[in-house]
């Protein structure tokens, strides 16, 4: 599903304004259609000089990276992994109250980490580590091991092979129009606005497939 080149930037599976307070409206529309627009356009006309790319899906052009040596590997680790990095963080927001944190990944969350506050200390703990742009995580090893990560600029999880349940953008235009440079602020509204059923999904795909390509 769109997950080809040519890539389309598909609408949010919510509304701009669905996350206020928590996320503003503002932020959400210039973050979808223009920061992730901007990573999908690169990608495509990127992957329009170079056909031997094009058959691969984004994961598999995530994960391959010694199949482009030199800067072309480097701009479309940057450009796929942008791509990658917002359709996973959109996708599994969702308005308040509207899901629960409930079924196998909150019991194994309570289980590796102690309880949810403890998961939700460290996966804060996380995001203010990271020094400039990037990513926190909550992924799945190839064991079905819960651990927190994170990834500087648009690096992914993958090439590590490492199973994505859950991120956080720090990148500060996730989040300045409305918390400023409060990024603390910022992520304890993201924790508002969690969609754990996609969440539980996710993790689900990775005990079974050990990846969700
Ligand atoms: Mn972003």
């Amino acid at each position: 599903m769109n997950n080809y080149y040519p890539f389309v930037n598909e609408p949010l599976p919510y509304s701009y304004d669905a996350l206020e307070p928590f996320i503003d409206t503002k932020t959400m529309e210039l973050h979808h259609d223009r920061h992730l627009q901007t990573y999908i356009d690169n990608l495509n006309k990127l992957l329009a000089d170079h056909p031997e790319a094009q058959s691969m899906s984004l994961e598999r052009l995530l994960m391959s990276p010694e199949h482009f040596p030199g800067p072309l590997g480097i701009q479309i680790k940057n450009n796929a992994g942008g791509v990658f990095n917002h359709r996973f963080f959109f996708n599994n927001l969702a308005p308040v109250g509207t899901t629960q944190n409930t079924g196998v990944l909150a019991d194994h969350l309570g289980k590796v980490f102690g309880s949810m506050d403890e998961f939700k200390k460290q996966m804060s703990q996380a995001g203010l580590s990271v020094f400039g742009s990037g990513y926190a995580w909550l992924v799945g090893t190839m064991q079905g091991r819960l651990q927190i990560m994170t990834t500087a600029n648009q690096d992914t999880p993958l090439p590590q092979n490492l199973c994505p349940v859950l991120n956080l953008d720090v990148w500060e235009h996730a989040y300045y129009l409305k918390h400023y440079n409060e990024r603390n602020k910022y992520i304890e509204d993201w924790f508002q606005v969690i969609n754990w059923d996609h969440a539980n999904l996710n993790y689900l795909i990775c005990l079974e497939n050990g990846f969700p390509i």
